[in-house]
């Protein structure tokens, strides 16, 4: 199915050693994207036009004593992302995004996903305390219908599964924006480009009994960027447009492959009308290789107030004037709009872009109505959060983030070394804590640790910055950074990985094993 690391070099994938940073990324300061602009060939809209859509809710096929049953079909669709013209998008039920999971904390689901695509996949539950079976590690394929072994087969056939898998989430985890996406080794950042991606949102009895905004004022923003082809198709520049054989990306963009198109939940620069009331967003950016720096525009002092972070509540809103988001990451922030007035436009801008890029969505506010919903100054007790502390790390493990050579290539690795799915990194044991001391030069690396939620200690070896607060499962190393975590290593034993979020990177083999033993 897919080509060994082996036959990957000798098809010379990865071309010579590229130091720059291309396209906007700002090379030297540290800050901004590591990647490369590709540029669209597609008249892109105005922006501002288009209403903001929000995903359907996905409903159970059946439930039980014991579980909700859901099912996905991975499939190509048609939708209109630029006005006038289709798109061919691979998603979840074949939309993008996918319909939105929505679960409760303790109450077991199951999600069949049907593989109706050309290409194996691999479906990945970001930010859930998944059992390893189930978790989407990146050779755990569902093949296409037709490909490999005895494909008449439905079901799991050891290591692959054939048409369809069933992954067990147990949650057993508290309340979180969470998302699925694609996970396939040495093609995600294709795969999930095509549109394979979609919120998760795991309630629980905590976050409902707070007065936060619900319902309708709790809305989830997926921020990423694309480019398209003059018909309308998603551009992305693989070496093979089919994603059977060569993995990998042009030379130019295997720093990452940054979009000039930002969409938000699908949409390009959309309009959302508001009332003049408090607004939940739950913002994940799902992109490749773009980092966000957020803001209002103006501001009427209505900063951020973050409720939340990868993980969860945190103990007490923070306000954010701007707010940095790397990929992966999620933020949970309430928004009060009643400090505009009917009429007004804010705009969400980015300020890590420039022209069409610096621009994310704009909110209308339509009118004025009572609002009941408040911002308690506490919002979690965060026990179990505070009662994590140093002293009780069993260990530090050092990774570094950087290129390296294999076999006179460049590509990324961690310590050196490029993914090999053969090589176990570490064995922490279930249940202890540890330390581990994350480096990221000369390059932006966004790390991501499955099964896990972390606590960041320090930040080039000062204090945190007020963005890493709370629980996190992605800390967002800018070119030069390091950081250390506090990991506790709770859930399931078995074989994870970690790995650099830029999903190029991430394809490019900065990856590995860890094995909760
Ligand atoms: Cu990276």
């Amino acid at each position: 199915m897919r080509i060994s690391r082996g036959e990957f070099l000798r098809l010379g994938l990865a071309g010579g050693v590229m130091l720059a940073f291309g396209g906007s990324a700002c090379s030297g300061s540290g800050e901004g994207s590591t990647g490369t602009v590709l540029p669209s060939k597609a008249k892109l809209p105005e922006p501002f036009k288009v209403p903001l859509p929000v995903p359907p809710v996905l409903e159970p096929v059946r439930t039980d004593a014991g579980a909700d049953y859901y099912e996905i079909t991975q499939k190509a669709g048609r939708v209109e992302i630029l006005p006038g013209l289709q798109t061919e998008v691979w998603g979840y039920d074949g939309i993008f995004p996918g319909p939105t999971v929505e679960s409760r904390s303790g109450r077991k689901i199951i999600v069949r996903q049907r593989n109706e695509l050309p290409v194996p996949v691999s479906t990945h539950l970001h930010g859930g305390r998944t059992p390893p079976e189930s978790d989407g590690y990146p050779t755990d394929l569902i093949l296409p219908k037709g490909q490999g072994r005895g494909s008449s087969e439905h079901g799991s056939v050891g290591e692959h599964s054939h048409f369809f898998k069933d992954y067990r989430y147990p949650n057993e985890q508290r309340a979180a924006t969470l998302w699925y996406h694609d996970h396939r080794m040495d093609f995600t950042g294709p795969q999930v480009w095509r549109g394979l991606a979609g919120f998760h949102i795991i309630r629980d009895d905590e976050d409902d009994a707070l007065p936060l905004p619900k319902g309708e004022r709790d809305v989830p923003l997926m921020i990423c960027d694309r480019s398209f082809d003059e018909d309308g198709s998603f551009l992305y520049p693989s070496l093979d447009p089919a994603l059977q054989g060569k993995p990998g990306v042009e030379e130019d963009y295997m720093d990452g492959v940054l979009g000039d198109t930002i969409l938000v939940n699908g949409a390009p620069w959309p309009v959302m009308e508001v009332s003049a009331t408090k607004y939940r967003f739950r913002i994940l950016n799902a992109s490749n290789a773009r980092r966000y720096e957020l803001a209002l525009e103006p501001a009427n002092h209505a900063t951020f107030v973050q409720v939340g972070s990868d993980g969860g509540l945190l103990g007490a809103p923070i306000g954010h004037r701007t707010i940095r988001i790397a990929q992966a990451e999620r933020f949970d922030v309430v928004v009060d709009f009643s400090k505009y007035c009917v009429g007004d436009e804010i705009t969400l801008r980015n300020r890590m872009g420039e022209g069409k890029t610096a621009d994310v969505m704009r909110f209308r506010v339509a009118r004025k109505v009572n609002d009941d919903s408040t911002v308690p100054r506490r919002l979690s007790d965060m026990a179990e959060f505070h009662g994590l502390i140093e002293s009780s790390a069993r260990r530090t493990r050092e990774f570094r983030f950087t290129r390296v050579a294999d076999s006179g290539r460049t590509m990324w690795g961690i310590n050196g070394e490029p993914f090999d799915p053969g090589r176990m990194t570490a064995r922490p044991e279930l249940g202890s804590t540890e330390v581990w001391h994350l480096r990221a030069a000369p390059a932006a690396h966004p790390i991501h640790l499955h099964l896990v939620r972390f606590k960041v200690l320090s930040r080039n070896g000062r204090k945190p910055l007020p963005t890493d607060a709370g629980w996190k499962d992605t800390v967002a190393l800018a070119s030069g950074e390091e950081a250390r975590v506090l990991v506790r290593f709770d859930g399931y034993r078995g074989r994870y990985v970690f790995h650099c979020h830029n999903l190029e990177h991430e394809d490019m083999m900065m990856m590995a094993n860890f094995e909760v033993v």
